[in-house]
């Protein structure tokens, strides 16, 4: 009688203590917006009905039933369109929109040693953007704290990355500065906004009815797994996909330095042997790998996924800014037509090509990338990134007059349904 029903009843208490310490636990995570009452009663209820703790007493369809609050990730891959498409959010008066808050994550241990990165290894690191995402979702911006460099002080940073790309973060009560000019907020905010009060910027995100947090720092689709299963997230994910022909073109532009050698190959047409082959590579794959599981329908991303290719976006901008919306379950505001229509010219040419006036892709179209690679450096990414292409409905040219001539588009015409 080693196993008594002694034994039995202990196991259960325990168990029901470790339930009761969890239930705790989630409950403190998402109590704090209750303190003071006020936060809770200012919110429309039914937005905000995951946070049950707030509505205790009350009839309440649990925290698994409503998805009125919506989380939205803007996943892409760096020069993929993703500041262009990330204002689609940020325009939205109710979005509380942030740009690549995991910088910081990736800036925290970049500059560590070899041997703690060793211990930190992908998993780690990936867990740590999840944790941030997660705890940024729920307006807790005091997690962040950890990663700014150097450390906020009183909860006040003057190194948030891009601040000025998040209009919340530039507009009262976080900012009460305001622009004097035609001045674009990226500039006239990090100019005229003092350091940023981090928990202002907690109470500001509270405010506003959603989130939408842009990131290139997330390898694959896949690693979004236990963020997209967590019911109380109800996380919409828009998986911005772009020519990697594209994103090289573009790449080499920007970042000067690590394009060294891929510049001397466009301009001479001798490949240096010390290119770095690998990089495209990688992307080519991360993008293969999202896309496959975004195409094989996994329940975790039932509701919750959509592809957007960003030349489909250049293209119709006001036509897939529609969509996405309707994916995300929101009403798209006037405001985001009219920067739509602010910022891609309206002289587009026959074949559908946009200006982009003020964003980085300025007087870029999303397919001029064809009259600024050689013809050589085209062919290989083509050999590189074959998979990719195919998939993603990017058509292969084969020869210098086929990718010069503009009237002959490489993006095929495909439909990607969001999966519902
Ligand atoms: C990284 O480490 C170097 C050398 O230890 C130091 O001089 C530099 O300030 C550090 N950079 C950051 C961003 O912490
Ligand atoms: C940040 O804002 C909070 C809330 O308004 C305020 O209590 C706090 O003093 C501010 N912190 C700083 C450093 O200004
Ligand atoms: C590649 O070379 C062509 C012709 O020399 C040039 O016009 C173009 O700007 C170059 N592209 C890049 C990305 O440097
Ligand atoms: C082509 O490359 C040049 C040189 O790198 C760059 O200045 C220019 O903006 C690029 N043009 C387009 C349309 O991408
Ligand atoms: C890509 O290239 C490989 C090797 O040349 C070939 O086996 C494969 O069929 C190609 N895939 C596509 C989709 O064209
Ligand atoms: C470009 O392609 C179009 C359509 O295939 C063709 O009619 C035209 O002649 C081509 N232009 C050049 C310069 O090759
Ligand atoms: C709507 C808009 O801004 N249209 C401008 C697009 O660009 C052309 C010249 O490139 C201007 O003439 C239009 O006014």
């Amino acid at each position: 009688m080693e196993c008594s029903w002694k034994t039995v009843v202990l196991l259960v208490c325990a168990s029901l203590g470790i339930q009761y310490t969890a239930i705790r636990s989630l409950r403190d995570s998402f109590s704090s917006p209750c303190q003071g009452g006020d936060h809770c009663q200012r919110r429309e209820p039914k937005e905000y009905q995951w946070r049950s703790p707030c509505d205790e007493g009350h009839e309440s369809p649990g925290p698994f039933h409503s998805h009125a609050r919506k989380h939205i990730i803007l996943f892409a891959t760096t020069r993929s369109g993703s500041s262009f498409t990330g204002q689609l959010f940020n325009q939205h008066p109710d979005i509380f929109y942030l740009f690549e808050p995991l910088y910081h994550v990736q800036q925290a241990f970049t500059n560590s040693s070899a041997r703690l990165r060793k211990i930190l290894d992908r998993r780690a690191l990936l867990g740590a953007c999840r944790d941030l995402l997660h705890n940024l979702y729920n307006c807790d911006f005091h997690f962040l704290e950890n990663y700014i460099k150097p450390a906020p002080k009183d909860h006040a940073t003057g190194s948030f990355f891009r601040r000025g790309s998040s209009s919340a973060l530039c507009s009262p009560p976080v900012c009460e500065g305001s622009p004097d000019s035609q001045e674009p907020d990226e500039i006239w905010c990090s100019k005229k906004c003092r350091s940023l009060n981090l928990t202002l910027a907690g109470m500001a995100c509270q405010d506003r009815g959603h989130m939408a947090i842009k990131t290139v720092r997330i390898p694959e689709i896949k690693d979004l797994k236990i963020l997209s299963e967590d019911p109380r997230l109800n996380l919409k994910i828009v998986h911005l996909v772009r020519d990697p022909r594209g994103i090289l073109a573009s790449r080499m532009i920007a970042f000067l330095d690590q394009f060294r050698a891929w510049k001397i190959w466009n301009a001479t047409g001798r490949k240096p042997q010390y290119v770095d082959l690998s990089q495209i590579t990688r992307t080519c794959k991360d993008l293969s790998d999202s896309a496959e599981t975004g195409f094989s329908k996994p329940t975790w991303l039932k509701g919750r996924y959509m592809l957007v290719r960003y030349e489909d976006l250049a293209k119709e901008p006001v036509e897939k800014a529609k969509e996405i919306y309707k994916f995300i379950g929101l009403d798209m505001d006037p405001k985001i037509l009219t920067w739509i229509l602010h910022n891609t010219n309206g002289s587009n040419t026959p074949d559908g090509n946009y200006k982009f006036t003020t964003t980085r892709n300025s007087k870029a179209t999303a397919e001029s990338w064809r009259l600024n690679l050689s013809f050589d450096i085209v062919q290989t990414v083509q050999n590189l990134c074959n998979t990719t292409l195919s998939q993603l409905g990017y058509r292969n040219v084969n020869s210098v007059a086929d990718l010069r001539n503009m009237s002959n588009s490489v993006v095929e015409p495909r439909t990607f349904l969001p999966f519902l």
